[in-house]
């Protein structure tokens, strides 16, 4: 059988947490294999929730170099086969008054909650956008899986983003649950579609997403449903692999 070539007309879009990784854990030798495998039929790229650090703690330092794409925040800052696009601002874009009132608003929700456990970082400052966290990003794995499995139950977090809602509902605001103990806000259209405004020239015949957070409220939701992507619901990274080794590898 002759080789087969890279189909350039062809992409596949991941979302990190839940798909490619667990939940804010590394790729696995296994996944990152399967990824260089894909790479030799499609184009690939991500699009995370996550700022680029956390991006690079889970897929590798040289992610930028080892994909196509790589759209951290929801593509808020992009890159391009190693090369930075572009990189969104949001105290540019909202304002120095609707900001505070946003963080002082979260803050003080916040200091009324009680929680089994709080740690710190309830409000991480990011390029394209806030991630507010009611347990504290500075958990420990245990912590953070215990508020996860609260939560569930609670829906802690959930009632916080309804409050936002009604609060913020004139500001232009989104608000999204992508991982387990936070939830991301950004201005409107600022979601994970925000990435496909990079492949105007790129001419894309086929661009496929796969992503777990894909119900209304989840970030993966927008993206999933938009009529420019074929959108995968996955459960796991075992089922993303599973997936994309029957519709391009096969
Ligand atoms: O990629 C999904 C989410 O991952 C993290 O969520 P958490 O720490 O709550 O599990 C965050 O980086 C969040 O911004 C992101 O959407």
């Amino acid at each position: 059988m002759g080789e087969v070539s890279v189909d350039s007309s062809t992409l596949c879009l991941f979302d990190v947490d839940g798909t490619l990784t667990a939940a804010r854990q590394p790729i696995t030798p296994g996944m990152s294999t399967f990824i260089d495998k894909l790479k030799t039929r499609v184009r690939v790229g991500v699009v995370g929730g996550s700022d680029l650090c956390k991006i690079k703690e889970q897929l590798g330092d040289d992610v930028i170099q080892k994909v196509d794409y790589v759209f951290a925040e929801n593509g808020l800052v992009a890159y391009k086969e190693g090369q930075l696009l572009s990189v969104q601002s949001i105290q540019a874009h909202m304002g120095e008054d609707v900001l505070q009132e946003l963080i002082n608003f979260c803050l003080n929700y916040m200091a009324k909650i009680k929680l089994p456990k709080k740690r710190g970082t309830f409000v991480e400052f990011r390029n394209g956008m806030l991630n507010i966290s009611p347990i504290g990003r500075s958990c420990t794995q245990e912590e953070r899986n215990e508020f996860y499995e609260l939560d569930q139950k609670e829906k802690i977090r959930e009632k916080f983003v309804s409050v936002l809602k009604e609060h913020f509902s004139e500001k232009g605001l989104s608000f999204s649950i992508g991982g387990q103990i936070s939830f991301d806000v950004f201005p409107n259209g600022w979601d994970k579609t925000y990435c496909l405004g990079f492949f105007k020239d790129d001419k894309y015949s086929t661009i496929h997403f796969f992503g777990d957070k894909t119900k209304p409220g989840g970030n993966d939701y927008e993206i999933y449903s938009d009529p420019r992507t074929i959108g995968h619901e996955v459960s796991s990274p075992e089922e993303t692999q599973r997936l994309c080794q029957e519709l391009f590898l096969s």
